[in-house]
């Protein structure tokens, strides 16, 4: 099992994906949790190769402390519904990109759950592994000050590049 932590105190954010092949997409949650030195843990749980160990996972996610758990997948993507089954924690689902159907696939797997067990579902790829974290952060923040600031802070720097932005002439 691939598992990577922040060891610089107890994991808050939970992320897990489905294969050590989602770690392209799932690494730019990681990136944003770093960034912002929010503490988190990252592993493989398989919904399908591993599903005791997925329930195990999403059955102590309250217990250990964890605050939110980012779920990434491809293909037939029930990981982040069947961890979200099984926990009040919330699960943010990040579809991966798949081979024959680009993640549209994914995508409709974890968006389309039923009424009554929500996941907050990203988009396909690296842009929804960044936001999911970005969200998780922003749920962190409702009551954290300084996280608060840091995304504050974050978001100025996106408005100043977007001002700086100059086109080519015609
Ligand atoms: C899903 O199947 C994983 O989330 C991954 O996106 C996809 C393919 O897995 P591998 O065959 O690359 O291990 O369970």
């Amino acid at each position: 099992m691939m598992m990577t932590k922040d060891t610089a105190s107890k994991p808050v954010i939970g992320i897990v994906m489905g294969s050590s092949s989602d770690w392209d997409v799932m690494q730019h949650a990681v990136a944003i949790l770093t960034e912002f030195g929010v503490a988190h843990e990252a592993q493989v749980i398989s919904a399908h190769r591993m599903p005791d160990q997925m329930f195990a996972y999403a059955e102590s996610a309250r217990e250990r402390g964890l605050r939110a758990i980012i779920a990434g997948a491809g293909g037939a993507a029930h990981l982040p519904g069947m961890i979200a089954a099984k926990t009040i924690v919330p699960v943010l689902g990040v579809p991966v990109p798949s081979k024959y159907l680009r993640g549209e696939d994914s995508l409709l797997s974890i968006v389309q759950m039923p009424k009554g067990i929500p996941v907050a579902t990203y988009a396909i790829g690296e842009a929804g592994a960044a936001n999911a974290a970005l969200s998780a952060i922003a749920m962190l923040a409702t009551t954290d000050q300084a996280l608060a600031d840091k995304l504050l802070a974050f978001r100025a720097k996106q408005t100043q590049i977007a001002l700086d932005m100059k086109l080519p002439p015609v």
